[in-house]
């Protein structure tokens, strides 16, 4: 028997129509839905890099779904949509998700979910006719802690579990021999043993989520790896798309959420179920302040008619930071003060444990700060601060991938739409979630919708393509070789030093992920330079990226903890450039709260409202910009 070891792993190689890369809200979806659709004989597999049960951004729970429709109807989410992210959206691709998006959540309910419901209503479904807690006009208050794991058991009982492998980190998508257009397999390892796995197929679903610790985030030491989106989502979706050829849109946009500060706990509860308001560090209301400031820039061109923008808010408050009126304060005593001025005292408790359990149920390191500083929210206010930036298509975000929209919907662009929903412009690639570009506000529930979208046209491209047989354009020893590259450096070099972590012929993964942050932190607009910077310094950037980027091919892994982290360091490296250039590509501030381009700072629609799109040659490292036409669908 051969003996596998570390340096010296067993390939795996298999193969099967449909691949879902990912275990995360997206994945799920898809895994839930293609059951339903594919033909008996289809071959179907999902890896996740982590266990599904508690993988990806709703590891921990949730406390809302964020996208309800409910009594609303779709056209208004889009309007919502478009103003939140200063005007430019797919219309399309948001209308679709929000025509679907309730049929998910009514599933999460019946797979036992439990929903909050008004008073009268406790005990009804929601397709029952029950009326669930509104926190805001689109969001609804579900007990989540276990969110994830009752949409995980759902989907592996759906696949089956030997379908599923979990723990498999997969690497880089490999295009097809005759068509470099296509992809035909994908190829990862094993976090756990001693293993390759090299999958071939007809289609896969990318959907590994947004991009997290790209930046130097706010915790740092004693703190490190506190982060307010999942750390272990590290932009794969948006890297090994874009080295398969696939065309990028709005990668220049990022999500930078006002959070409680230290414990990185959502507002969103705060602000709309409770009613809380936030206040600087003179008691002002910076908000109603400092409103004119959005009649600078052109800012407020779009925040007319609904509510603010999510970077608008941000960028009210920074203002007052960058002033030194801080600290922003989210003043929780009132807030609940007020709410209880009708209550019982039993009612008063069931408010206060209400409102330890909305960061209970998703973000449990803030009960942990509230705890450890002995705040009492209802007798002592707490901090909020911006946090660093995320790369995400599903929350208040809208960087990703350009997929193809719905074919049913008037006045879209014919070029919008190439057949198959989700697929990108690859052939065979599709993707959900995170992974969509130019279309926020999905959350959980619209994510996983997403996913089920999906999930029926890759079944159709499959039986479109019933004939055709994946053939890898690059050799498996060559690509194995690839992956552990970083297993051979430490292997060849460690005897070098006595000390293990200090080698003239490695870097640490960490030393590495390090300095991509602080590059990323100090010139592309991160939190040390107020979220600005220009195009001298995007220059200055530019050249110690690619520095960067070639001294990652000296990543040293010492075991396969460290071999994942070199990974997914590359897929950083590479989501970030993309953020990197499209930001230098948008001459203009799109996202005041989110960035500045200090040398652009009005938001032009005149020359700015479209889509950038973008496209990476692996070979080349070249990437090629177009700007694309937004259109307006619904008024
Ligand atoms: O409070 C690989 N989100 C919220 N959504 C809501 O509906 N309500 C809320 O209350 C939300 N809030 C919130 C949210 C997220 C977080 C972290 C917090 C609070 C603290 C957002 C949603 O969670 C989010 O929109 C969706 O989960 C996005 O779905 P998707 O499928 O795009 O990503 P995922 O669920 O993170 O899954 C990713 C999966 O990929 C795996 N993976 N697998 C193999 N190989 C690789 N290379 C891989 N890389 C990653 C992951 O393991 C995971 O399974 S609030 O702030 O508003
Ligand atoms: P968050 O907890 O910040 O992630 O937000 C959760 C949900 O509430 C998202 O749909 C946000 O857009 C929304 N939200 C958060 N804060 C506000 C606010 N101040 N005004 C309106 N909507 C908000």
């Amino acid at each position: 028997m051969a003996d596998y070891a570390f340096g010296n792993p067993e390939i795996v190689e298999e193969e099967v129509d449909i691949l879902i890369i990912g275990g995360g809200m997206a994945a799920c979806g898809a895994a839930v839905e293609i059951v339903q659709w594919a033909d008996s004989d289809m071959k179907i597999k999902l890896v996740d890099k982590a266990a599904m049960s508690r993988s990806g951004a709703v590891a921990q729970g949730l406390s809302a779904i964020n996208t309800y429709m409910g009594e609303n109807d779709p056209s208004d989410y889009v309007r919502m949509v478009r103003t939140d992210l200063m005007g430019i959206i797919r219309e399309d691709l948001v209308y679709d998700v929000g025509r679907h998006v309730d049929s998910s959540v009514h599933l999460f309910e019946e797979w036992g979910l439990p929903v909050w419901k008004q008073p009268g209503d406790e005990g009804k479904k929601l397709t029952e006719g029950g009326k669930p807690v509104r926190s805001g006009k689109w969001q609804i208050m579900i007990n989540g802690e276990s969110y994830k794991w009752i949409v995980a058991e759902a989907a592996k009982k759906a696949l089956g579990m030997e379908n599923i492998q979990e723990r498999v980190f997969i690497v880089k998508m490999v295009n097809d021999k005759n068509d470099p257009e296509r992809v035909a397999g994908a190829i990862g390892f094993s976090v756990r043993e001693h293993k390759l796995f090299v999958y071939k197929f007809k289609a896969c679903l990318l959907v590994c989520g947004g991009a997290v610790n790209v930046f130097r985030p706010r915790s740092v030491g004693e703190g490190t790896g506190r982060a307010w989106y999942p750390v272990w989502n590290a932009g794969s979706t948006y890297a090994m798309a874009a080295e398969a050829g696939a065309e990028l849109t709005m990668m220049e946009n990022r999500f930078v959420p006002t959070r409680f500060k230290d414990g990185y706990g959502p507002v969103g509860a705060w602000f709309l179920l409770f009613k809380a308001k936030a206040q600087n560090g003179a008691g002002e209301d910076y908000q109603t302040k400092n409103a004119d400031m959005l009649k600078q820039h052109n800012y407020g061109n779009h925040a007319k008619g609904h509510v603010m923008g999510t970077c608008l808010r941000n960028h009210l408050m920074m203002h007052e930071m960058r002033e030194g009126r801080g600290p922003i304060l989210m003043d929780t005593p009132t807030a609940l003060a007020k709410l209880a001025e009708t209550m019982t005292p039993k009612e008063i408790k069931h408010l206060e444990a209400e409102a330890w359990e909305d960061f209970l149920d998703m973000t449990i390191g803030q009960c942990g700060v509230w705890a450890g500083e002995n705040i009492e929210p209802d007798k002592e206010m707490s901090e909020l601060m911006p946090t660093e930036p995320y790369l995400l298509g599903s929350h208040a975000g809208c960087a990703g991938i350009w997929v193809s929209g719905p074919t049913d919907l008037p006045g879209v662009p014919k070029d919008w739409s190439w057949g198959y929903r989700g697929m990108t412009t690859v052939k065979g690639l599709f993707t959900g979630g995170d992974g969509v570009g130019a279309s926020g506000h999905k959350f959980s529930s619209g994510s996983f919708t997403e996913g089920r979208i999906a999930a029926k046209s890759m079944v159709q491209f499959v039986r479109d393509n019933k004939d055709w047989k994946p053939e890898l354009a690059t050799p498996v020893s060559e690509l194995v070789e690839e992956i552990y590259r970083p297993v051979k450096t430490y292997l060849e070099h460690k005897d070098y030093t006595t000390a293990e972590d200090v080698n003239p012929h490695y870097i640490t993964p960490k030393m590495l992920q390090f300095r991509l942050q602080k590059i990323m932190d100090e010139y592309v607009a991160g939190v040390s330079t107020w979220y600005q910077t220009n195009a001298r310094m995007l220059s200055i950037a530019e050249r110690k990226l690619q520095m960067l980027k070639e001294d990652s091919l000296k990543m040293r892994a010492k075991d396969l903890h460290e071999l994942l982290r070199a990974w997914e360091n590359y897929h950083r490296i590479i989501a970030a450039e993309a953020h990197m250039r499209h930001i230098q590509f948008r001459e203009e501030t799109r996202y005041p709260g989110y960035y500045y381009r200090a040398d652009f700072l009005d938001l032009d629609d005149d020359n700015w409202r479209v889509f950038v799109n973008s496209k990476y040659n692996k070979a080349s490292g070249e990437w090629t910009f177009r700007k694309v036409p937004y259109v307006q669908l619904i008024k």
